[in-house]
């Protein structure tokens, strides 16, 4: 099995390295890792030039000038690699809030499913405990209620981004269709997940705080993601498992 990985970064000069270094450590089979950053002013595409040329069967860079934003640089991401011969793609975060030791037991769920999901809210997922109540109750209520209660999703985590997906699901998606940038890209994805009617299976994961550096998420973007959602709902409704492209 071939397996990419998509890790967008912003600013991850003190993670990008030793993220690299334990994703390229796992017994995983064939891995390439495309790094998407955008114009990151800590010289974070710079490092992860150097890894490149260090790795250049393994380590790639998508260097995007003049855009930003987690979804549309993930939407490139993938979009870059399902033009190579991949048979999975990984989602995640560079700062180690997705720990790259679930991955082999993601991808041996992925044999019966069409993604897999590592989350937060099934039975045996947990949150950082260094997260205030305010931040807890915040992703309590857009996940277990808001989302499901407008969307009627299935799934716990709606805002998960740690994702293993098949590359036939992705290309059954459409990358087109996605509209979304910010958090609401997860939940537009999974929307569009469970309409198309793709199996969807969570596995718990600890979602453990970046380990270093800045939070790009701003109080903005949050409160974004409440009406944006109910763009979501509006523009996918509809759709149904024939909607699958082909
Ligand atoms: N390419 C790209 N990557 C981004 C952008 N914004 C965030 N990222 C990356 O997306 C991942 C998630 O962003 P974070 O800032 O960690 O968001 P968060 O996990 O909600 O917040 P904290 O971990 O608390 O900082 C990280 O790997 C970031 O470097 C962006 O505009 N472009
Ligand atoms: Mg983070």
């Amino acid at each position: 099995m071939r397996t990419a990985v998509v890790l967008p970064t912003y600013n991850e000069s003190q993670n990008i390295e030793s993220m690299i270094a334990a994703l390229l450590a796992l017994e995983i089979g064939q891995i390439n890792i495309l790094v998407v950053d955008d114009n990151s002013p800590d010289g974070t595409g710079q490092i992860a030039d150097k890894l490149a040329e260090s790795f250049p069967e393994q380590v790639e860079v998508l260097h995007r000038i003049g855009e930003r934003g987690l979804g549309s640089a993930y939407i490139a991401g993938f979009n870059h690699v399902l033009d190579t011969e991949t048979d999975a793609v990984v989602q995640m975060d560079s700062d180690f809030s997705h720990s790259p030791r679930y991955l082999p037991e993601m991808l041996a769920k992925l044999g019966e499913h069409d993604v897999v999901v590592g989350s937060r809210y099934v039975a045996g997922g947990r949150l950082d405990e260094h997260w205030g109540l305010g931040r807890r109750l915040l992703s309590i209520f857009a996940n277990r209620i808001y989302t499901r209660l407008i969307l009627r999703l299935h799934v716990r985590d709606v805002t998960a981004g740690f994702k293993i997906w098949r590359r036939s699901t992705l290309l059954g998606i459409g990358l087109k269709r996605i509209r979304s940038n910010g958090y609401v890209f997860q939940v537009e994805m999974a929307y569009l997940t469970e309409k198309l009617g793709y199996r969807v299976k969570e596995m718990p994961i600890y979602f453990e705080d970046r380990r270093i550096g800045r939070s790009k998420m701003s109080q903005r973007i949050k409160l974004e993601a409440v009406w944006r959602t109910l763009q979501v709902a509006q523009r996918h409704r509809r759709l149904t498992q024939a909607d699958r492209q082909q």
